[in-house]
């Protein structure tokens, strides 16, 4: 079971913050994928809806550093 969120991140100036973005969301349990991107300021998460979701996510996203701007879209 997979679903994907899409949330908009505020704070990313490079690729380096994409990378250590996608990593920090690819840790948390229940993530199968993470990408960011800088330029858009959109980072999508394909993950397991039984173990983590857009909370998380956000959570983590505030603590490496970054903003997270209004709602997060999650879709199948
Ligand atoms: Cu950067």
């Amino acid at each position: 079971m997979n679903e994907t969120a899409t949330l908009k991140v505020e704070g990313m100036t490079c690729t380096g913050c994409e990378q250590r973005l996608g990593v920090a969301l690819h840790r948390l349990e229940g993530v199968y994928e993470a990408t960011a991107n800088h330029r858009t300021g959109q980072v999508r998460v394909r993950f397991d809806p039984t173990v983590t979701g857009p909370e998380a996510f956000a959570e983590r996203i505030v603590t490496a550093g970054y903003q997270v701007t209004g709602q997060s879209e999650v879709s199948p």
